[in-house]
């Protein structure tokens, strides 16, 4: 099924689910979801469980969810139950992010989307408003290694909502708003003044700009568009406090797991999977219980925003 939106090159590389494509059709409210935190963010069977969960609080809030990936080359706007779980369980699916789509689409391969890759393709499919743990930003160090998410340009560029916990303390937060200021990216918090850090609900660093609730943020997007300011939106969605771990127990955590990767010498993409991972070995899984309730608290939320952007269009 192919919605009018899309455009006919791009239709021929993409398969909605049946739900997605009749929601996109009626201008029913749609939630995309990324994969990369099933592949590579999550063990299994948690990160299986954590994705029909997520999907089921999208439908319970009003939206129909649309988990993003790559699968045999094919651009897939929603997901059947068996491709979930060959996301969560097969080691050939890679974590992609926009720079290898090409690739990925040419060579009829498997990827994880990341958030930079799901945005791209939910936009090419007609969604707005898409729900993730945390953002990708600029590592600890970049002055020297130059890594910045491919997230945060993608937010540069594509007219996509994002709604995460905001960005996770294993990176530079400081430098990350600087990035997101430069690149005229609202980065937007829901009911506070700080910006919040994934497990933690503080940071230190007050949040450029704040929002009530998700009926105002419906009202940003689309002041945004209307007004032809491209890009996209980052609304912070602070952890829920009875599920977060307070920032100045985080710290040393994740120091210690920055020392181990570094002395494992891992770079690039590689790093955000190994650091979430390590930390929760470190956490003795308290982490990955806390990335499991601020990716469902995100989804509802998201889904609200859906909900009302739909009573504006
Ligand atoms: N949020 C999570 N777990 C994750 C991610 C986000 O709770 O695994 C993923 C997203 O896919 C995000 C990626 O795009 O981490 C960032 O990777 P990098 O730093 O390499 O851009
Ligand atoms: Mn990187």
């Amino acid at each position: 099924m192919n919605p009018h939106s899309v455009r006919p090159e791009v239709a021929a590389l993409m398969d909605l689910t049946p739900e997605v494509a009749a929601a996109l059709q009626a201008g029913n409210p749609v939630v995309a979801l990324e994969s990369t935190i099933i592949s590579h963010g999550m063990p299994y069977p948690q990160n299986v469980e954590m994705a029909r969960g997520v999907e089921q609080i999208v439908r319970d809030n009003g939206a129909t969810p649309a988990t993003i990936a790559v699968l045999g080359g094919r651009l897939k706007v929603g997901l059947t139950p068996d491709e979930l779980e060959l996301l969560a369980t097969d080691k050939s699916v890679q974590k992609i992010s926009t720079r290898d789509l090409p690739v990925t689409v040419a060579l009829g391969q498997h990827g994880a989307t990341t958030v930079a890759s799901t945005m791209r393709i939910a936009s090419l499919a007609g969604i707005r408003v898409f729900a993730t743990g945390g953002t990708g930003g600029v590592h600890r160090g970049a002055g020297d290694t130059m890594d910045i998410s491919a997230d945060l340009l993608e937010l540069a560029r594509t007219e996509v909502c994002v709604v995460s916990a905001g960005v996770k303390s294993i990176l530079d937060i400081g430098l990350t708003l600087e990035v997101l200021e430069t690149q005229g990216i609202p980065a937007i918090t829901l009911g506070s003044n700080e910006f919040p850090a994934f497990y933690s609900r503080r940071s230190g660093f007050a949040s450029p700009l704040t929002v009530q609730n998700e009926a105002e943020a419906a009202r940003v997007l689309y002041a945004k568009w209307s007004l032809g300011l491209g890009g996209g939106v980052m609304l912070a969605n602070p952890v829920p406090a009875e599920a977060e771990i307070p920032a100045e127990e985080m710290a040393g955590q994740i120091e210690q797991a920055l020392s181990d990767m570094n002395a494992l010498g891992l770079t690039g993409k590689d790093t955000t999977p190994y650091l979430l991972g390590r930390i929760v070995e470190i956490t003795g899984g308290r982490s990955l219980e806390t990335n499991i309730a601020l990716v469902r608290h995100n989804a509802a939320v998201a889904a609200r925003v859906a909900v009302e952007y739909a009573k504006l269009g």
